[in-house]
């Protein structure tokens, strides 16, 4: 803080780049020896070159759709691929993540950093269908201490550990700016991309999500799936006259909501009957997120908060009831009714 308010009137200061912020906060971090700051370095040096992938993707060969499915038997977009690749090779190349599952790879991916203490779930571009259209997409990313023993391979198991054993996770958000978010379990912080210094500068120090809201986020083309106790609850927001807005793209969706109060709504569907979103590198760190910031993450009546999950498999899916508090405990309320 100057002491001299003329000098910031003429010089505005820049604010906290992320690398300040780590190093003044990694006291807080487990293990704080440098290895989880730097992992979180990385990830945000594959969301800055993503992020120029994106904006060039209307004028470089890397928008349209790559040609093959991915192990979700979805057609991945070229930039789903670009996205894989950079994230991948920055967590190898920074040498603190062992191994990588990635929603665009059908098994674990060993970096050969055999000694790296953690092991990262990604989803390296999510909503990537909106590319072509300009909406905006994001990355979600979620990050677990390794069980298996050092200077071996990563397993299974260190993939499979449950929500809750996540020490770090968060989003990287493309959108009318580029925004990392995360959390360590202890709060939510927010970093804007200037990209013209290549700095993510701190803009959001501490997220909060309001404990309710006037928006919902769902597709209501699949109203007619949906199980009577979300129908009952639409019609109740409806009733209420709250906001729909529903981008398609679940970073974007989530994020407005985590800002301004708000619930998505993911349920099960008869083409989805245990939802659409995928467990390991959607929901558990969107629950992560959201729970740090004072909002809730559950999976729907009977199968409980999504958190407590214990994953059977890597691609597995969940439904997803995300956001405000009250807003997801009305949402629950509303089977008992
Ligand atoms: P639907 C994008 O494919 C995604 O995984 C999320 O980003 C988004 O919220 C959801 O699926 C959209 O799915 O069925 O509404 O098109």
């Amino acid at each position: 803080m100057s002491h001299r308010p003329l000098e910031d009137t003429i010089a505005q200061p820049v604010g906290t780049t992320l690398e300040r912020y780590i190093m003044r906060t990694q006291s807080e971090f487990p293990y704080a020896t440098g290895e989880l700051s730097q992992l979180l370095r990385d990830i945000a040096l594959a969301g800055k070159i993503v992020s120029r992938e994106i904006n060039r993707a209307g004028l470089a060969e890397v928008a349209g759709a790559f040609g093959q499915q991915n192990v979700q038997g979805e057609q991945q977009q070229k930039l789903d691929v670009v996205a894989n690749i950079r994230f991948i090779r920055a967590l190898t190349n920074g040498g603190q993540a062992c191994a990588v599952l990635s929603e665009e790879e059908d098994g674990i991916v060993h970096t050969g950093n055999v000694q790296g203490k953690y092991v990262v779930a990604i989803d390296p571009l999510d909503g990537s269908s909106n590319i072509d259209v300009n909406v905006s997409i994001g990355t979600i990313f979620s990050i677990y201490r390794r069980v298996s023993p050092y200077g071996a391979p990563a397993t299974e198991a260190d993939f499979l550990q449950g929500g809750r054993r996540q020490i770090a996770a968060g989003y990287i958000l493309y959108g009318s700016s580029t925004m990392l978010v995360y959390t360590t379990g202890h709060g939510v912080v927010g970093f804007t991309y200037e990209s013209s210094l290549g700095e993510f500068f701190l803009s959001h120090p501490r997220m909060i999500i309001p404990e309710t809201g006037s928006i919902f986020s769902c597709n209501e083309g699949n109203w007619h799936d949906y199980p009577e106790y979300v129908r009952d609850y639409l019609t109740r927001c409806k009733e209420r006259r709250c906001s729909g807005r529903y981008v398609g793209s679940l970073v974007a969706d989530y994020h407005r909501n985590l800002l301004v109060g708000g619930i998505y709504l993911y349920p099960p569907t008869q083409k989805n009957p245990d939802g659409k979103l995928r467990l390991l590198y959607e929901s558990f760190p969107l629950a992560f997120v959201i729970e740090q910031a004072g909002g809730r993450a559950e999976a729907g009546p009977g199968r409980g908060r999504v958190m407590d999950l214990i994953p059977t498999h890597f691609h597995q899916r969940t439904p997803l009831f995300t956001g405000s508090y009250s807003l997801v405990d009305e949402l629950l309320g509303m089977e008992t009714t």
